[in-house]
């Protein structure tokens, strides 16, 4: 077989066929389409193409996940729908803290992926300001500007006992370092009129995402990123630019960014056809998201082949802060052992967790526990439903209108080294939402 990448014609004609043949079985993963995915793996690493632009080995197939799951309003989305290309990262086979910009979620409600050209995209802050601004990608480029690591979560990242693996239970979220200029720099640029108290962004998109933001949030730490994990953004995270709102729900995160317009009071602007988010409560949509962790490995659909020793590892995040303490139970929580961070705990990021366990190849149950700097504890199942005065019922049930559903997520290794979902059954309908 000639492994050399054809042109992207002749790539498009062969891809098929080639991937049938590169492609070990029972590696698809059920509801991924892998085809073109795999046909991309299959590239002489030695040649000019490989080595202007580097790819990863044709071993590695690890690949995002299309939502096929029912839409919030209850209509069932074939999988996947083509006019709503969202995918979810696949957290299962993580590494480290860092999403690869190609596995990052990605959602884009339903208009689809802008073709922006950097050169003709403008930025424009006006409204409640002293002097309206225009800005291109070069302009921000020549101002001070910050590296930050930040997660962004949708609020639809929800544990739910239907998810069957670590990706589709919280693949609604990923972790880059996003490179930008703080948002305050630019709004004491245009400068603030008395009496303004909110923004509203706009992204580029044809449906024109719009959100409204508290300026006491905007003027602390919010950035407008053009750059993640070392390279532009990329399209389908807002190239040219974006707005990353750290530790809020991941729609504050305007993709696409083209406008900020400052007002003195919240809209409930988005313009597209979207219910759920008109009838939200703005209080509740405007809150940072609290301490929450959840094992990676050893999770669903994953296998542990003997007893022996594993190394349980896991990503713990705050929309609060940095992670203070992370805690592994292997008895379903009744006892919890301190977890060993892997690298640093920033603010507002993914924390890299583990904890080495020798199985003894009977049942076990796994989960993770994290406080935050603000000494926030995640909640059981259980205190999280105690919380709203709900039953877990109620939960499942009203859980699009619960905002961060942060509750601890267990997995469960079962005598012959399966791993399934850990939490009861529970009459679950998983929208993306938020
Ligand atoms: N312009 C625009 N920005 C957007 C959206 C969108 O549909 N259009 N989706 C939002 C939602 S719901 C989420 S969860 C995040 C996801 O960011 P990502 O696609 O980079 O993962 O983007 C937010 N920003
Ligand atoms: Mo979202």
């Amino acid at each position: 077989m000639d492994r050399r990448r054809p042109g992207r014609r002749g790539f498009l004609k062969q891809g098929a066929a080639l991937a049938g043949l590169a492609i070990p079985a029972g590696a698809l993963i059920p509801g991924a389409v892998r085809v073109e995915a795999a046909a991309d793996e299959i590239i002489d690493q030695n040649s000019t193409e490989a080595a202007l632009y580097g790819r990863r080995s044709r071993f590695v197939t690890t690949v995002r996940n299309f939502e096929g799951q029912s839409h919030r309003d209850g209509m069932v989305v074939p999988k996947p729908d083509p006019t709503r290309r969202w995918v979810r990262a696949p957290t299962g086979e993580s590494i480290g803290t860092l999403t690869p910009a190609s596995l990052h979620y990605t959602m884009m409600h339903d208009y689809g992926i802008p073709d922006i050209d950097p050169t003709e995209h403008k930025l424009i802050i006006h409204g409640m300001v002293e002097r309206e601004l225009v800005f291109t990608v070069d302009d921000l480029k020549r101002m001070p500007f910050v590296s930050r690591h930040h997660f962004i979560e949708c609020d639809g990242n929800r544990p739910n006992p239907n998810g069957k693996s670590v990706g589709e239970t919280h693949g609604r979220m990923s972790c880059s370092e996003w490179t930008g200029v703080p948002l305050s720099y630019l709004l004491n640029e245009a400068g603030i009129k008395n009496g303004a108290t909110w923004m509203i962004s706009e992204g580029a998109e044809a449906g024109r995402h719009m959100k409204s933001l508290m300026l006491t949030k905007a003027l602390d730490d919010v950035i407008v990123a053009y750059g993640q994990n070392g390279e532009p953004v990329r399209p389908d995270q807002g190239y040219p630019m974006r707005l990353l709102v750290p530790g809020f729900q991941g729609i504050e995160s305007v993709k696409w960014l083209r406008r900020i317009k400052v007002v003195d009071q919240p809209y409930n602007a988005i313009r597209d056809d979207q219910p759920g988010y008109l009838t939200r409560d703005v209080d509740t949509d405007q809150t940072d998201f609290g301490p929450k962790s959840v094992i990676t490995y050893p999770s669903g659909t994953q296998f542990l082949p003997s007893p022996g020793t594993y190394t349980i590892s896991g990503l713990a995040w705050s929309g609060c802060g940095s992670v203070k303490k992370v805690e592994v139970s292997t008895d379903g929580g009744k006892t919890y052992q301190m977890a060993t961070f892997a690298g640093p705990q920033y603010s507002k990021a993914f924390s890299r967790f583990y904890y080495v366990w020798k199985w003894d190849g009977k049942e076990a149950m796994l989960q993770s526990r994290c406080v935050d700097e603000r000494g926030q504890i995640q909640p059981t199942e259980a205190e999280f439903a105690a919380s709203w005065k709900m039953t877990r019922a109620e939960v499942y049930k009203y859980a699009t209108r619960l905002g961060h559903c942060n509750w601890i997520m267990p997995w469960k290794v079962n005598g012959n080294g399966t791993v399934v979902n850990g939490l009861m059954p529970a009459n679950f309908v998983d929208p993306h939402g938020g």
